[in-house]
């Protein structure tokens, strides 16, 4: 007995001693008049390279353009973004924000900054990135009203203390890989079988579908992250099962996709109820996932019939009212439109990813360059990694149709038509183009669509490709 309580002990302390050792590095930079500087750091014998090196890449690749640094919007300017350091085998969280200084440029100083752990323990990141945000935030408003250097380095102390409080008060602090848990519900036959074949194009498979028997489970991979997605048969022992296990079912959810039938009046209150009690069961064990609702069996050419219309309307506004503590996002999605499935998917999938904000960046910095008014990024799946849009609308069009380029892309490739590895159209307007072009980022193909307005474009592109590839290639392994 005695014996058995001692190894546990020792257990213990292992498990403390590691759990404290977990954060490598905190690093405050600071862009000022000798460019980005790291200002205050820990350990203190943190070596200069190091120092340097996380202070320029975080830095550089947050600001993008320094245009917009502006003391008198400062509130608005936060970013953060997860950040590989192969060079020093380390991972950082990095926030960036910007600092009010009248004597400044643009009235306000850039800074971020970053906790740093190996780069095994990435999904320490991934997996806290909730609360972690939380903290960090804090001390980088404690920051911005600073007044001098040791206040600074209390600061830090205090920001150390806190992250190793929280890491304590975890059972495990991370996983060795990064899982993410994507549930599909909603009532049976509402399509949600079907929907996630049509996004594998398993059409052969959509026509013999059977009512899904409990819940199906299945793993699939995105850029070293599992997605296990988690179908909920929707018939309505199952249902109550659910409902009644949710912290079985409902525990750690990540995104949740929920379905209804558009073309069903019969069973909308049904549906309603169901979404309803869902959101409720999630609010109480306290989570607060993305949400992707689909108003699915929008067909093509039903899509606009008044009764569908009508009843889009209705399911909408009754949403709302049930629905407000979520982030939510609402698609219209039928399986006889494919890129409906796949733009709802790949929503979702952005909103999972912690550097959506930084890629947004890459991309504004490369629309600086070329004087695009659009730029969008896809996946070899077509999924939408991320975009950056001068206008709503054109947005919009351009997220539409970005898979449908993708697809003449690779039918040119296919039959040797093709012998650059982009596309170009003209005629859009005087001196606007499209062009869709294909990039070779580290093992993965990228494709890139940009709406672009110059004369010489080629040239501008050209001239700032190494670069962009280069920024994105720094992210793109920790995209999710
Ligand atoms: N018209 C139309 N029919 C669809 C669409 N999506 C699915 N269906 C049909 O709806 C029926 C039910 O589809 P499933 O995918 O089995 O529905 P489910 O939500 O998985 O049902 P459970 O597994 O019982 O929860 C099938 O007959 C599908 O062919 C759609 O977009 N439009
Ligand atoms: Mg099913």
């Amino acid at each position: 007995m005695a014996n058995s309580q001692n190894s546990n002990d020792l257990e213990n302390n292992v498990n403390n001693i590691e759990k404290s050792s977990l954060i490598k590095a905190i690093v405050v930079s600071i862009f000022d008049t000798e460019g980005p500087t790291p200002k205050y750091y820990y350990p203190e014998d943190l070596d200069e390279n190091s120092r340097l090196l996380i202070a320029m890449k975080t830095i550089s690749l947050l600001m993008g353009e320094a245009t917009y640094q502006d003391g008198n919007a400062i509130e608005g300017v936060n970013y953060f973004g997860i950040l590989p350091f192969p060079d020093i085998k380390l991972n950082g969280l990095t926030y960036f924000f910007l600092i009010y200084d009248p004597e400044a440029r643009g009235q306000a100083k850039a800074a971020t900054i970053t906790i740093l752990v190996d780069e095994e323990n990435i999904s320490f990141f991934y997996e806290n990135i909730k609360y972690l945000r939380v903290i960090i935030d804090k001390s980088a408003s404690q920051i911005q009203t600073a007044k001098d250097s040791n206040e600074m380095k209390n600061i830090l102390n205090s920001l150390r203390m806190q992250l190793i409080n929280f890491i304590k008060d975890l059972k495990h602090p991370f996983s060795q890989t990064r899982q993410i848990k994507i549930l599909f519900a909603g009532l049976d036959r509402s399509g949600k079988s079907s929907f996630v074949l049509g996004i594998k194009k398993k059409y052969s498979e959509i026509i013999k579908v059977l009512p899904t028997k409990g819940v199906s489970r299945e793993i699939s991979e995105l850029f070293g992250a599992q997605l296990i997605r988690w179908e909920l048969g929707g018939q309505k022992s199952y249902r109550d099962q659910y409902l009644k296990e949710s912290e079985v079912y409902l525990y750690n959810v990540d995104l949740l996709f929920f379905l209804i039938d558009v073309q069903d009046l019969k069973r909308r209150e049904e549906g309603l109820k169901y979404f309803k009690k869902l959101i409720e069961s999630l609010e109480n064990i306290d989570d607060y996932p993305p949400i992707v609702l689909c108003l699915h069996k929008t067909d093509p050419d039903i899509k606009n019939d008044k009764q569908i219309r009508e009843n889009i309307e209705f399911l909408i506004m009754r949403i709302q009212e049930f629905t407000q503590n979520y982030y939510i996002k609402i698609f219209e999605t039928s399986i006889f439109d494919h890129w409906s499935l796949v733009s709802a998917f790949s929503y979702g999938i952005s909103r999972l990813s912690p550097n959506r904000e930084i890629f947004r960046k890459q991309l504004e910095w490369f629309a600086n360059k070329t004087d695009s008014e659009f730029i969008l990024l896809l996946n070899e799946k077509a999924i939408i990694l991320s975009n950056f849009s001068r206008d709503d609308v054109s947005g919009k069009v351009f997220e539409i149709s970005a898979p449908h380029f993708q697809t003449l892309y690779k039918t040119f490739k296919e039959f040797k038509i093709l012998k650059k590895d982009f596309l170009v159209s003209s005629g859009i307007s005087q001196t606007k183009k499209i062009l869709f072009k294909k990039l070779n980022v580290e093992k993965y193909n990228l494709y890139l669509l940009l709406f672009i307005s110059s004369e010489d474009y080629i040239k501008k592109i050209d001239e700032n490709l190494k670069e962009f590839i280069s920024r994105i290639e720094v992210l793109i392994d920790t995209y999710i």
